[in-house]
Parts: C-alpha cells; sequence; structure tokens
C-alpha cells in the first residue's frame, strides 16, 4: 500500500516536472520570439492599425504617418473632452465628441496629408500622412 502510494507520487511528479522543463523552455523561446516578433512587428505596421492617443492636449504621435487603406483609432486619454476634426485633406472626418476612454476610427482610403484639430481646443493641431 506504502509502495503504491510512492509510485503515485512519482507518476504525478513526473508529468509536473516535464511541465516545469517546457514552460522553462517557452520562457527562453518567448524571448527570442520578441526579437523576431520585432521584425514582424515592422511587418505589422505596413499592413497596419494607426493609432493615435490624445493625452496632455495632445494627438500622439504628431505627424502619424500610414499607408493608404489604414484604420486609424484616436483613444482620449484626458478627463476633457476632444474631437478630432478634419480641416484640410483628400478627404473628412470627425470624431465628434469624445470623452475620458472614448475612440473613434476612421479609415483613410485616399493618399494625401490631412491636417486635423480638436474642435474645443482649436489649438491642438495635427496631422496624418497617407502615403
Ligand atoms: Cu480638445
Amino acid at each position: 500500500m506504502t509502495s503504491s502510494g510512492l509510485r503515485q507520487a512519482a507518476w504525478w511528479a513526473a508529468p509536473l516536472l516535464a511541465l516545469a522543463l517546457v514552460a522553462g523552455c517557452g520562457g527562453s523561446d518567448s524571448k527570442s520570439e520578441g526579437g523576431s516578433a520585432s521584425g514582424g512587428g515592422g511587418a505589422k505596421a505596413q499592413s497596419g492599425d494607426g493609432g493615435v492617443e490624445i493625452k496632455g492636449f495632445e494627438f500622439k504621435p504628431d505627424p502619424l504617418k500610414v499607408k493608404a487603406g489604414t484604420k486609424v483609432t484616436w483613444t482620449n486619454e484626458d478627463s476633457a473632452t476632444h474631437t478630432a476634426t478634419s480641416k484640410e485633406g483628400p478627404a473628412e472626418f470627425d470624431s465628434n465628441n469624445m470623452k475620458k476612454g472614448d475612440s473613434f476610427s476612421y479609415t483613410f482610403e485616399k493618399s494625401g496629408t490631412y491636417e486635423y484639430i480638436c474642435e474645443i481646443h482649436t489649438n491642438m493641431k495635427a496631422t496624418v500622412t497617407v502615403g
């Protein structure tokens, strides 16, 4: 009875050890994957999503450069309400009022330079360049 108990303990311990080893390997693998993922990240940026953060009464990044067909999402991180409203460019967009945490997405189909502002704080200006 005691010996069967020991065998059971070994039976449980072996897979646990194997898991620990696999997890250890996985850890170092994911590190090297992270290295290659930054290469893949470049490819992702090409097909990519554009993100603009509205923080501290600024649009970041500014200018934002994206490829035609890219969907850009503005997210308001400020407690103040902001908008992202186009002023000049091949097409128009307007987020309307975005409260804190709100976001707005627009897909840039036409190449060119888009200048936009916050309609509430008209000194907030930024540019999206679509190539
Ligand atoms: Cu604003």
